[in-house]
């Protein structure tokens, strides 16, 4: 029998302890003030840290040396990341060049550019915490709901700026994070020490309500033939109908996400399902029709069963569909033909139909070092351009004049950053998510590993003679899956220190699901793994076959190898 009654209706108390937080919180606010004034500690205590999510900030330590200050009897290294919003990943120069100052001043770990197209500064002392968030205010960035119960930051793919159809999507993610964004005056009556306004707080949250949504909720726009969003990985992925140069509208697909528990058999991955064709112009409305149905209805007693994929798996598609129909008053359109031929970034310079040129350069896991963040606040002081951040972690230099082009490339060149627009094709096609030592739930390596990882698979490929072969590669400190690996050719989840999870089979562009193929591996072990199924790739390829697809036709993934059986 299926549950169609909304968890929103049931007693509070028989709801989780997040859900009860949320109602005493008065829309966010808990005592977080008190807590950033407190100078004994450099945390803020009690179940603050979880509000101050929905406020784009994580508590974090820092977990190198947390054995040994416990050991000491010392508070561990207490340190905040800040996630700001920055909804299809655009910012101007000199919001650019204020991120960089701002980094500098307050971020111990420097910048980080995420999987969603925006930055995190770690290592943020709570002392600095509200100043930092104040000169963020300054140069027009916040980072609301940037984590949360929330809609968190809405993704754009490609480059807004290439045709007048991507700059109408663009501008369609813009107007759907603006609408799905919480109202709470929570947030500048504690970064910016605003006067609260007296206004009814029942007024303040009028699509949120009190308890906002049961667990995050993604929304992302992908424009074919690139999948670089990885849209079969959002709750709500809207995915252009272009034709002639015009758009007509998205195909809508529903229920995406990656994150899976290790200690729980009833989470998994799961692919968003195309369901239909709406119009452009319908496209926020319509997202935050979706977004509602999942605050009445996703679960708000079981946290780990409380994204929308498994309210769609609980109640089914079509009463999904039935709901969505009657909120909207008219059913859905069937959907339009597509094609997405691949995912990850095109790396390069791309010109726009409007003559301007635009350069991606790849950035290793989204890390900004030094020296890079340097550089790139160096460009844009020469030339006329602004800054775009990608889902695949890179950057983007863009509106650059066709008159300035070559000496942007000359200054590349100068300043050594060429290889960055055509690396070599295994790192163009490789994300990792950030891991140790700031992520609380990290159990492997991952950025820190990314270089040596790299390497010895492309030893491996060399010796097979597929090393310019692109395979999607995706390593992750966890099974949450914040570099999407579930929907990569190869993936590595980490399980312990030095030991994965190896995942085979997903497609190159992102709309099959890999499989697990072998559980609690070492580097030794997956490599060993690997090396026949190279082989084999190079000899019985067919042309232009990707890798995840010949695993598939060969069925390398349909037997359980042993090492599965130390799970
Ligand atoms: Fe994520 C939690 C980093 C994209 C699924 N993610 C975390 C936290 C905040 C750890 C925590 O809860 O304490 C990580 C902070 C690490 C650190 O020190 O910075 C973290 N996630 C990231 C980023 C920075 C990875 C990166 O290297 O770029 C990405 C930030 C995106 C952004 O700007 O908003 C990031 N996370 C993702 C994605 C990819 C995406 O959205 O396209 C996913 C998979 C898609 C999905 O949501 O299903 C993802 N993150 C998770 C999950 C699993 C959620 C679930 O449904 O089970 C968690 C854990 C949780 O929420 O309980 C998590
Ligand atoms: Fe942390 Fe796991 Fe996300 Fe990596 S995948 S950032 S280890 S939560």
């Amino acid at each position: 029998m299926i549950d169609r009654q909304s968890d929103l209706t049931q007693p509070l108390a028989t709801l989780n302890d997040n859900e009860q937080l949320k109602a005493r919180s008065r829309h966010l606010r808990g005592d977080i003030a008190t807590g950033l004034a407190d100078p004994l500690t450099g945390a803020v205590p009690g179940d603050d840290p979880l509000l101050m999510k929905f406020h784009g900030i994580y508590q974090q330590d820092d977990r190198d040396v947390r054995a040994d200050r416990r050991q000491r009897h010392l508070e561990p290294i207490h340190q905040f990341m800040v996630r700001m919003r920055i909804p299809g990943g655009v910012l101007t120069k000199a919001q650019w060049w204020g991120i960089d100052d701002l980094s500098r001043r307050y971020a111990e770990r420097g910048i980080r550019i995420t999987t969603r197209q925006t930055v995190q500064l770690h290592g943020i002392r709570k002392r600095t915490l509200r100043a930092l968030m104040q000169g963020l205010r300054d140069i027009g960035l916040d980072t609301i709901a940037a984590c949360g119960d929330d809609s968190r930051g809405v993704v754009c793919g490609a480059n807004p700026s290439l045709s007048n159809a991507h700059r109408r999507v663009a501008e369609l993610a813009r107007a759907t994070s603006d609408r799905l964004i919480p109202k709470t005056r929570a947030y500048p009556e504690i970064w910016y020490q605003q006067t609260p306004s007296g206004n009814d707080a029942a007024s303040e949250e009028p699509v949120y309500g009190e308890l906002y949504l049961p667990r995050k909720f993604k929304v992302g726009y992908a424009l074919p033939p690139i999948n670089d969003i990885d849209v079969y990985g959002q709750d709500l992925g809207l995915i252009a109908v272009v034709d002639n140069g015009e758009l007509h509208g998205f195909n809508v697909c529903v229920g995406g996400g990656m994150g899976q528990l290790d200690t729980r058999e009833d989470s998994y991955p799961r692919l968003a399902e195309e369901i239909g064709f709406i119009d452009a112009d319908q496209a926020p409305e319509f997202a935050e029709t979706v977004m509602t149905i999942q605050r009445d209805f996703g679960d708000r007693k079981d946290r780990h069963r409380a994204r929308f994929k498994y309210t769609l798996d609980r109640l089914g598609l079509n009463w999904f569909l039935d709901e969505l129909a009657r909120r909207r008053g008219v059913p859905l359109e069937p959907a339009r033909p597509q094609r997405f031929q691949h995912n990850g970034d095109r790396l390069g310079w791309q010109q726009g139909d409007d003559g301007l040129w635009h350069a991606t350069l790849y950035v290793e896991s989204g890390r900004v070092d030094d020296a890079l963040r340097s550089q790139i606040s160096g460009l844009l002081q020469q030339y006329g351009g602004r800054l775009r951040l990608t889902t695949n972690q890179n950057v983007q230099l863009t509106h650059v004049e066709d008159h300035e082009r070559e000496q942007v490339q000359w200054r590349l060149d100068d300043l050594g950053l060429s290889w960055r627009l055509r690396p070599d094709s295994q790192a163009a096609h490789t994300l990792s998510c950030v891991a140790l030592p700031t992520c609380g739930l990290a159990m492997a390596e991952a950025e820190r590993y990314t270089p040596r990882l790299l390497d010895v698979l492309q030893r491996l490929k060399t010796q097979y003679h597929v090393a310019d072969t692109p395979i999607t590669l995706r390593l992750t400190g966890c099974p949450n899956g914040c570099a999407r690996p579930y929907l990569a050719e190869i993936a590595l989840t980490g399980r312990a220190p030095g030991l994965y999870n190896l995942y085979l089979g997903g497609s190159f562009h992102g709309d099959r699901l890999a499989r697990l193929y072998a559980g609690n591996v070492d580097e030794e072990q997956f490599l060993g793994l690997l090396a026949p199924m190279l082989e084999d790739f190079a000899a019985a390829r067919h042309s232009g076959e990707h890798f995840g697809d010949f695993l598939m036709r060969r069925h390398w993934l349909d037997t359980t190898p042993v090492a599965l059986t130390h799970l």
